[in-house]
């Protein structure tokens, strides 16, 4: 019932704080293009194969926009779901299966419900069956408007491999449809080429694959460079867009392509052995967010998926009334740096916490000072399990009931 709610406000209430106004409604009645790149982690950023760089367009792109080099990806068994689940509800997936499929018709408080409310057209663009990931049950639950998938593409044989449409002409098409959408839109693009097994029709190769004793970390190196010119011709189209002036890009990595099961191969390209620490830092992702009237500058912070949400509301200056979230602005100053992995490790300013395993997060060294990472570890198990409880309990019905039994005993203390 609606005290249930309780405990997990009060949890959060705690860590609030008053909330920065850097940046804040820099991007106010924007469009939005949410940018998920697949399986693109932070290693292939600024690095080489060969002598040439891997997402040369992305390098440059970085720096004229807000990039941030300590962003994890959050996800576990859902993977691209997960990801998407992250953005829209602040909240973490579960530990084992999707929560797209196990609690699809959960009521949520989703940001695409949020932006439609503040009159935004909101809609998923993704070149897939619109049932992978139970992804058409799941987004009205989220609250999108409306979801482009594979039919709504004219996807043919030459311009399609293996997962199925090519990124430039999924990229091209919907910047057409942008074109004539309503305004403003909140629009999550979803690539699919640079997923496994990382296959490339030959004339799309521009980069011969790696040398590693990965076939899986050589082929990804090729899609890699695919995507990176996928999205130069995306970018460059729409920077000669109508609306290139009045949209914000969010650009991320959905989660970690190269498994663990490829360390020996990572680590003969990254030339260093791969250890827990290592594999740990390997799962960055890429975020950036880029557009007029946003100056370019590199942003350390300890971030992860959960924090999209409240840094994109903080960006378009919007009122969330939802207090059941788990991430902190990105954008703030002072914002608590933790991030917290589905498995409950985590990473904060000065720490790595790797099961049980206390590490300094700049040198990678084993910290033995008892209880560096204690605090840490605690933090990490209570939030997940908050966040569970929310779910398995599809607690967020609740929430109007509980807000204004809160509003009533504060008046009464008053
Ligand atoms: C499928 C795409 C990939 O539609 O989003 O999903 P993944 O396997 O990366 O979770």
């Amino acid at each position: 019932d609606s005290n249930e709610l309780v405990p997990v406000i009060n949890y959060l209430n705690e860590d609030k704080k008053a909330d920065s106004d850097n940046l804040e409604g820099v991007a106010e009645g924007k469009n939005v293009i949410a940018l998920s790149l697949e399986s693109t982690q932070t290693f292939v950023v600024d690095n080489t194969l060969h002598g040439e760089e891997l997402t040369p367009y992305f390098n440059d792109l970085k720096e004229e926009g807000i990039y941030f080099d300590n962003f994890y990806h959050q996800v576990k068994q859902g993977r691209t779901s997960d990801s998407e689940f992250l953005l829209a509800n602040s909240m973490y997936p579960l530990n084992r299966g999707a929560v797209f499929f196990t609690h699809s018709e959960n009521e949520y408080k989703g940001l695409p419900g949020l932006l439609s409310d503040n009159g935004y057209f909101t809609n998923v663009m993704h070149a897939n069956d619109k049932t992978f990931w139970n992804r058409n049950v799941t987004y009205d639950s989220l609250g999108y408007d409306d979801f482009f998938s594979k039919e709504d593409y004219t996807i043919t044989p030459e311009k399609s491999y293996g997962w199925g449409y090519l990124d430039e002409y999924f990229f091209s098409d919907s910047l057409d449809k942008m074109e004539e959408m309503d305004k403003p839109f909140f629009s999550k693009l979803i690539t699919l080429t640079n997923h496994y097994p990382f296959d490339l029709p030959e004339d799309k190769k521009m980069i011969e694959e790696g040398e590693t004793n990965s076939g899986t970390l050589n082929r990804y190196f090729q899609t890699i460079r695919y995507q990176d010119e996928a999205l130069k011709q995306f970018v460059e189209k729409f920077k000669q867009s109508e609306f290139y002036d009045d949209t914000i890009l969010v650009i991320y990595g959905d989660h970690f392509g190269i498994s663990e099961n490829h360390q020996k191969a990572m680590g003969q390209y990254l030339d260093k052995e791969i250890n827990d620490y290592e594999q740990f830092q390997l799962q960055r992702v890429p975020m950036l967010i880029y557009g007029e009237g946003i100056e370019g500058q590199k942003n350390h912070t300890v971030g992860g998926q959960v924090d999209l949400r409240p840094t994109i509301t903080n960006l378009l200056g919007i009122e969330d009334p939802n207090p059941v979230q788990f991430g902190h602005d990105l954008m703030d100053p002072d914002r608590r740096q933790m991030m917290i992995t589905r498995d409950g490790d985590f990473a904060n300013e000065e720490y790595v916490g790797i099961q049980g395993v206390c590490y300094d997060r700049e040198t990678g060294e084993k910290v033995e000072t008892e209880d560096a990472c204690t605090e840490g570890f605690e933090k990490a198990q209570e939030e997940l399990e908050m966040s569970d409880s929310v779910i398995y309990g599809d607690l967020l019905r609740y929430l109007d009931e509980t807000q204004m039994i809160e509003t009533e005993a504060n008046q009464q203390e008053e």
